[in-house]
């Protein structure tokens, strides 16, 4: 074997972390589904930074979480450790307290400077102002009407990264349009007060093209140090948006990268396709409804995926994440989606499961109040109700736990606060804001 000398082995690693843009062709003919996808749940995800488990600690070993056999046994994994880790167990004793609740199917959480929190309801297309105590704004006026419709409605929130100066909050809903709808993400000025409203609100991005579906909105935003702001877009499950997931003129299926003002990045993969939409950062997903930055700053991703086939990955630039022509899983139905998981120039999930746990939202642990979750990634889950946590070494997963099975709720939001607690949203008609801290 070759060796290297030191400064080339590092600048190979180096070059391996960078976002060199490297667009990768997608031929427009590949992905045709067999049939409709039905009625599938949800997706999201997030993986750790380059600590993890210290590499000194051996890894975890045993039997995985309890879960019911596979529904597509015929698909082996690409590698070791790609399903199916070890089960591992939290130490600290756990505490939930119930902050707020009435709810109706909220979606998102995000934490304003002074340590209120943003809450926003799917159906409705409400926002709300919440006290760490638990008390509840009157509904934030001025927001545009979504399409409440299904998997649409108002998703995510986030606090701009000048709000201390500009008072700039971003979220993103399902736009009713002539024709159809669409995910649109939009920004406005909060303005506090007794009668919270939003002023000047300004749409920076529109998913084309509109189609109509209440399904596969995708919507998770994620800023970045440098000032990028990353979108998840979902397919629409209907066929006539899935067979789009890997054409880069489309906006289904996708990561997107886009300035804070809805202009486009000039070092995005596609600027200089002037067949391909620049706002593309990855494509080929299916419906990523987790989204979170490690400690490198790079970007994670679950994505909901087919029967057996949600996923877990780190979407780079210009790459190909192979939906609808690759992956595992099945139709709700039972037909076969792809005739392997695998395939030349598609990228292979970090972590798959089968079965399902039905990702939302995602958050990489940095907290105190939980030393042993340090770097580990927390995921909501619908269909699994459970929180998700999962132990990291070098990318790759080493350790899965399913906390929470006990409250019996569709876990749609997870979110580190600013005192190191994890605060939750339940899926429900009486949905929760929830908060963990040790007991
Ligand atoms: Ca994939």
């Amino acid at each position: 074997m070759r060796t290297l000398p030191l400064p080339l082995i590092v600048a190979a690693l180096l070059s391996g972390c960078s976002q060199t843009p490297n667009p990768t062709p997608t031929p427009e003919d590949s992905g045709v589904p067999q049939q409709d996808s039905g009625l599938p749940p949800d997706d999201a995800g997030v993986p750790p930074d380059d600590a993890g488990v210290p590499p000194e600690e051996p890894l975890p070993t045993g039997p995985p979480v309890p879960q019911g056999p596979p529904n597509v046994p015929e698909f082996d994994p690409a590698f070791p450790g790609q399903t199916r880790v070890p089960a591992i167990q939290t130490q600290t004793p756990i505490q939930v307290t119930e902050i707020a609740s009435g709810f109706r199917n909220p979606w998102a959480i995000a934490f304003l400077p002074d340590q209120r929190m943003l809450v926003t309801e799917k159906p409705t297309g409400s926002l709300y102002i919440v006290t760490p105590q638990g008390a509840k704004s009157p509904a934030v006026a001025g927001l545009p009407a979504v399409d409440g419709r299904g998997q649409g409605g108002l998703l995510d929130v986030e606090v701009g990264p000048d709000y201390a100066q500009s008072q700039l909050i971003y979220w993103t809903y399902a736009e009713p349009r002539q024709g159809g709808n669409g995910l649109a993400v939009a920004r406005a000025k909060l303005v506090d007060g007794e009668q919270p409203r939003v002023e000047d609100v300004q749409v920076i991005f529109r998913m084309m093209p509109t189609l109509e579906s209440t399904l596969h909105s995708g919507g998770r935003l994620v800023f970045t140090p440098d000032g990028k702001l990353f979108v998840t877009l979902g397919e629409r499950s209907i066929l006539a948006g899935r067979v789009q997931a890997r054409d880069v003129k489309s906006h289904f299926g996708k990561v997107v990268r886009i300035n804070p003002d809805g202009s486009v990045p000039q070092d995005n993969p596609y600027v200089n396709d002037p067949e391909a939409k620049p706002e593309i950062w990855s494509v080929g997903h299916r419906n990523i409804l987790s989204a979170a930055l490690d400690s490198q700053h790079r970007l994670w991703t679950v994505e909901m995926g087919p029967r057996g086939g949600d996923e877990l990955n780190r979407p780079e630039a210009g790459k190909d994440y192979g939906w609808p022509t690759i992956g595992y899983g099945e139709e709700y139905s039972g037909a076969p989606i792809h005739e392997s998981p695998r395939g030349p120039g598609m990228e292979q999930p970090v972590y798959y499961w089968d079965p399902v746990i039905s990702p939302s939202g995602m958050t990489i642990y940095t907290g105190d109040l939980f030393p042993e979750w340090r770097n580990n990634v927390f995921i909501g889950g619908l269909s699994s109700q459970a929180l998700v946590r999962l132990m990291m070494r070098d990318d790759r997963v080493v350790g899965e736990e399913h906390l929470l099975k006990d409250q019996g709720a569709r876990i749609r939001e997870v979110v580190q606060g600013p005192d190191g607690a994890l605060y939750l949203l339940t899926d429900a008609t009486n949905g929760k804001l929830l908060k963990v801290t040790p007991r």
